[in-house]
């Protein structure tokens, strides 16, 4: 059980950190300290509005977001390289998960519902 627990964690941390690296300065990994964020990776749901896989960018009317202080919206948000964006496509409802950045938040994970 321990050694799996690791193993997957491992995998996720490789998966996860060079593609933050690629896209923005190193931070903090899990440290829950990065300066002038209060919370970290927040999940919620939303619908697409509008997707575009070439400048890895998606617009989500999104639920209310109460980690992040935010009501129900409609806006964009960059999506890490690691997410597949091809799985989902405009005006699906779809579960994702916001992770801070130096410039705000991005898609992390988006999953068709
Ligand atoms: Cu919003």
């Amino acid at each position: 059980m321990k050694l799996t627990t690791l193993a997957l964690s491992m995998t996720i941390g490789f998966v996860t950190i060079p593609a933050l690296a690629i896209a923005d300065e190193p931070m903090p990994p899990m440290s829950g300290m990065a300066s002038g964020q209060s919370v970290d990776a927040v999940d919620s749901t939303g619908v697409i509005t509008a997707i575009d896989p070439e400048s890895r960018k998606v617009t989500l009317s999104h639920e209310p977001i109460p980690e992040l202080k935010w009501p129900r919206m409609t806006m964009g948000f960059p999506v890490d390289p690691g997410v597949n964006m091809e799985a989902v496509s405009k005006g699906d409802s779809v579960a994702f998960t916001l992770t801070p950045t130096k410039s705000g938040q991005k898609v992390t994970r988006i999953e068709k519902q």
